[in-house]
């Protein structure tokens, strides 16, 4: 992100349009959705064909726009712990192991705990969120994650009063991943406490029905769809509620280019990519890129009286 201008998916990357059609019609034929008790989903093969696939009506927080390809959802990554090209997390990530996993949820908190990865499957029924996506690069897509609220999450380790903000700091293993100091690893992100107990914002497991593959972020990330995609935090092992706003890598990396909020924003320009616009992969034309990412309705009033262009 900081060191690569936009590039395009190449077009052998891409389905061809009737397959891309077929797999809409399938989803639309079945309900569009996925809801798996947490025992159901555990038992799924980790490539769930068709026919394994739990269906469950679509989300009323889903958009109904067109899905981006699935190989495009899983080739075309940002994961830079796995290296920087998009290609390359597809190629590298496949050499983390994602069980056994804990994820410690801790600070300032009632009960601290730390969760086994089958124990917060368990947490909140999975549901299926097809969300829009947007990075800051210029590149957005749709992505039918399955997962279910953050929210269900916190209100299980139950907040103090002085918790004002959430971090989440990622899996780093020297020994699969990047030695080079693009970022301060561990990747570290953060939200303030109402972005994190927003119902849109959810703990991602899987998507397109299946179980996460590790370039999106196995075996549990953040998605936060009115955010630029690097706010969204792959490989989870720590949840720190805190009474300072986080550090968060691309604000320690680039200052003026990533700030805290990192809302998208039109009217905000970053330094070298403009907002104003987006490509959606799979298509040539760019069209406007929509406060919020679309979402404003649902969060515009998380930032009443904020100066956005100031808290960018
Ligand atoms: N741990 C970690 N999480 C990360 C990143 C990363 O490099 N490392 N990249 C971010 C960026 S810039 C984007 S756009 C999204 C991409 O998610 P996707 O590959 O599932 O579309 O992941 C975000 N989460
Ligand atoms: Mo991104």
């Amino acid at each position: 992100m900081l060191i690569r201008k936009p590039t395009d998916v190449l077009p052998s990357e891409i389905t061809p349009r009737e397959l891309f059609a077929r797999r809409r019609e399938f989803l639309t034929r079945s309900g569009a959705g996925l809801i798996a008790g947490a025992a159901l989903w555990h038992g799924l093969p980790r490539h769930a064909g068709a026919a394994t696939r739990l269906q469950t009506p679509p989300s009323a927080l889903s958009t109904t726009e067109p899905l981006t390809d699935y190989k495009a959802v899983t080739t075309y990554n940002n994961f830079y712990e796995f290296g920087t090209d998009k290609g390359d997390p597809v190629r590298n990530a496949a050499r983390m192991a994602v069980r056994p996993w804990t994820v410690s949820v801790e600070g300032l908190v009632g009960k601290p705990r730390r969760f086994d990865i089958d124990d917060l499957l368990k947490l909140a029924p999975l549901e299926e969120r097809i969300y829009r996506m947007r990075c800051v690069e210029g590149w957005s897509m749709v992505i039918p994650w399955v997962g279910f609220p953050l929210a269900a999450l916190l209100k299980e380790v139950e907040p103090l009063g002085n918790a004002k903000y959430v971090e989440f700091l990622t899996h780093y293993d020297p020994e699969i991943m990047s030695r080079r100091p693009v970022l301060d690893w561990p990747y570290g992100e953060g939200l303030r406490l109402d972005e994190a107990l927003h119902p849109l914002t959810i703990l991602a497991v899987g998507l397109y029905g299946e179980v996460l593959p590790n370039q999106n972020g196995a075996p549990v990330r953040l998605v936060v769809p009115w955010k630029y995609g690097f706010k969204s935090a792959k490989s989870i092992v720590t949840i720190r509620l805190t009474e300072k706003q986080p550090e968060t890598a691309w604000n320690k990396a680039a200052p003026q280019e990533y700030g805290f909020y990192s809302n998208v924003n039109p009217a905000v320009s970053h330094p070298r990519w403009s907002q104003a616009t987006e490509r959606r992969i799979g298509e040539l034309r760019k069209r406007p890129t929509l406060p919020f990412n679309g979402y404003a309705d649902q969060v515009a009033g998380l930032y009443q009286g904020m100066d956005l262009k100031k808290f960018y």
